[in-house]
């Protein structure tokens, strides 16, 4: 099936149709500075170009940087093509699918869900913990088990391909992330609604075949993702111990509110955790680190560890797919 038929499988038939007349720009050179118009989109990857003109197209007709955010990631969640998000994501080491995602709007409201299995869409299950619990958030069983209270369809999630490629891990059963390849699938994406309100989102199966019970950075606040209404949001991808470690999204939002543009912020978050590499005296050429981020302004950022990273930009002028530059050669 085609990607446009698929979009319109799921009811977004104007996101498809929009494709024509929308610039698609491969490997020009990122943003920086000069703010975009408002309502704005931003999301980790190339498959972030739909999900992003869907979030936009929402936008325009007036919704909210929340609900944006969220209909456009559940595309890519609902995509059984995307191997590393949702349904079709590749399983951890024991053959179980297991999703992280979390979710984060411009007053602080946050809700997230890890290491879940048998729901497709995360990001919606993350939103209900934020806006049904009193909790910030689920894991495991009890992610499941609240999807099942809340009425969310519960599937299997383990498609033929990422079950073949499950099978053919394990003749080696080595695990040995492979920068921009096996695991460069994790869609963030941060929304500025016209009136201002930033929004973000982050989903994910996570490093592919991962030891059963690993959490990434992308369900963890602060890390994967972080938003603050009055300054910016960032959101993460790549390795996410990484990102953890330096609490990573928080850290470019911190530096925003610093002063730093949002470009600068990016730039300096992955030179900290190349520095950290370097202080640990751990090996960094299996890893790829990626940040991009964006402000109340319309400003955005993006920047990876290594080259091979790419996010896409939904605006007014049109839909780009930017390759990011990086602080390493290759
Ligand atoms: C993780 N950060 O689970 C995710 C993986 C990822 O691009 O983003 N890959 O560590």
């Amino acid at each position: 099936m085609k990607r446009s038929e698929f979009i319109k499988t799921l009811g977004l038939g104007a996101v498809g149709a929009l494709t024509s007349n929308q610039l698609l720009a491969t490997g020009l050179p990122p943003a920086k500075g000069g703010g975009a118009a408002k309502p704005l989109a931003v999301g980790t990857w190339p498959f972030a170009e739909h999900t992003t003109r869907a979030s936009l197209e929402a936008m325009q007709k007036g919704a909210n940087a929340l609900d944006a955010v969220e209909l456009g990631v559940k595309i890519c969640e609902a995509d059984p093509r995307e191997r590393s998000v949702g349904l079709g994501g590749r399983p951890d080491r024991d053959g179980r699918v297991t999703l992280d995602a979390c979710i984060m709007d411009h007053l602080g409201n946050i809700g997230s869900v890890a290491a879940c299995e048998h729901v497709v869409h995360v990001s919606s299950l993350a939103r209900a913990v934020m806006e049904r619990t009193p909790h910030v958030m689920l894991v495991g069983d009890g992610a499941t088990q609240f999807a099942k209270e809340q009425g969310f369809p519960l599937q299997n999630l383990l498609v033929p391909d990422s079950e073949a490629e499950w099978k053919k891990w394990l003749e080696k059963a080595e695990y040995r992330p492979i920068p921009n390849v096996e695991n460069h699938d994790t869609i963030g994406q941060l929304t500025l609604d016209a009136e201002g309100r930033l929004a973000g989102c982050c989903t994910t199966s996570g490093m592919a075949f991962k030891m059963h019970g690993r959490v990434g950075d992308s369900p963890i606040i602060g890390a994967g993702l972080y938003v603050d209404g009055e300054v910016g949001a960032a959101t993460a991808t790549g390795h996410g111990e990484e990102v953890i470690r330096t609490v990573g999204s928080f850290r470019v939002v911190a530096a925003m509110k610093s002063g730093r543009s949002p470009q600068q912020a990016c730039e300096d978050a992955v030179r900290e955790i190349h520095k950290l590499f370097v202080r640990r005296g751990k090996p960094w050429a299996d890893t790829q680190i990626g940040f991009i981020a964006i402000s109340t302004q319309g400003e955005v950022g993006g920047y990876a560890l290594r080259p091979g990273f790419s996010y896409a930009v939904a605006s007014a002028d049109g839909v780009r797919v930017l390759a990011a530059e990086s602080m390493l050669d290759a």
